[in-house]
């Protein structure tokens, strides 16, 4: 389990609680599910939070992913207070209100729960990253868009950026996948917009991460510019760094090219606390509620757009 000292993370079994918790209390808008199991066997939670909860109406999707990475035990607690801000604060805050009255939101809380809880199993955190699929797959680097295409990634079995043997190798990014092909309905894509949560760097970034041109063959300037003017109003609420993804190092196989290259699913890779340093993938539990609730502003502020992402630049859809 985690260390004594910051026994205030959730460890799976605390996490699945908090869901089932959060769904019980919530009957109304909260109803929770899995998309799958992961390699070996633990459900991957879905945590569905919307009126009408049990009826698929025609309202933007908003998916929240969490814990790609095994070691970035900050970003269940950021997908645990997105869930518990918009069911207890329902009918008494206006914003969230309104949020949960005219979106349909999907909240992943670990993408990764082996990783997570192999990190956490001797009490002394082991820096891991994978999944723990043989020698681990990097699943952020297992993604289907240009999987392996330019050098963002690993063939090697014992890197930490390894992409796998194929495309959706690893269980885990194919129960993603497939739980976002599945939102497809009478043609179009539902899911409107995704954050998708990682430690550290306090970065906000946009895609691509294949290339480090700011437009590519399916992203042109204007939703580059609708990319960088969101990124930029997100980042000035929470004191972030905004660029796009290839600016801090390319990559490829990651969920967020993968989303948009394939869906032109608005998405948004958020890199939390700390900024910089040693330890930095473990920061003590004394900050879980300081560094997650530094996202409220810029969770609303996505959630708002999440209509229509080139509103924010004058843009139509
Ligand atoms: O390398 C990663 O997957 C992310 N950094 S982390 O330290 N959390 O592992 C950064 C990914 C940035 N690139 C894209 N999002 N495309
Ligand atoms: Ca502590
Ligand atoms: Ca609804
Ligand atoms: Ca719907
Ligand atoms: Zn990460």
């Amino acid at each position: 389990d985690f260390p004594t000292a910051d026994s205030n993370y959730h460890n799976y079994a605390e996490q699945t609680a908090e869901l089932r918790k959060i769904a019980a209390d919530h009957p109304a808008i909260a109803s929770l599910s899995t998309i799958g199991k992961s390699f070996q066997g633990r459900d991957l939670w879905l945590l569905k939070i919307s009126d009408n909860v049990g009826t698929d109406e025609a309202e933007p999707e908003v998916l929240f992913t969490c814990q790609q990475h095994a070691r970035e035990h900050l970003t269940p607690e950021m997908c645990l207070r997105i869930a518990n801000r918009y069911t207890d604060l329902y009918g008494t805050d206006a914003a969230v209100t309104n949020m949960v009255n005219t979106r349909e939101i999907w909240i992943v809380t670990s993408v990764n729960p082996d990783g997570s809880e192999y990190d956490i199993a001797t009490g002394n955190y082991r820096s891991w990253r994978k999944n723990r699929q043989g020698p681990g797959t990097d699943l952020n680097r297992n993604f289907g868009y240009r999987w392996g295409c330019c050098g963002g990634s690993s063939g090697s079995t014992g890197s930490e950026t390894y992409r796998g043997t194929a495309a959706f190798s690893a269980p885990e990014t194919q129960r993603i996948r497939d739980f976002v092909n599945s939102r497809v309905v009478g043609g179009r894509q539902q899911v409107t917009a995704n954050i998708d949560f990682h430690t550290f760097s306090e970065l906000v970034l946009w895609p691509f991460g294949y290339t480090t041109a700011d437009t590519a063959p399916g992203l042109s300037a204007a939703e580059q510019r609708a990319f960088a003017t969101l990124g930029r109003q997100m980042a000035q609420t929470n004191g972030y760094t905004p660029e796009q993804a290839s600016d801090l190092y390319i990559t490829d196989g990651t969920i967020d090219d993968w989303l948009w290259g394939t869906y032109k699913i608005w998405t948004y890779t958020f890199e939390m606390y700390p900024r910089s340093g040693n330890g930095g993938f473990y920061p003590p539990d004394e900050v879980i509620t300081r560094e997650t609730s530094r996202n409220d502003q810029a969770v609303a502020l996505f959630l708002s757009y999440a209509d229509c992402v080139p509103r924010v630049i004058n843009g139509t859809c």
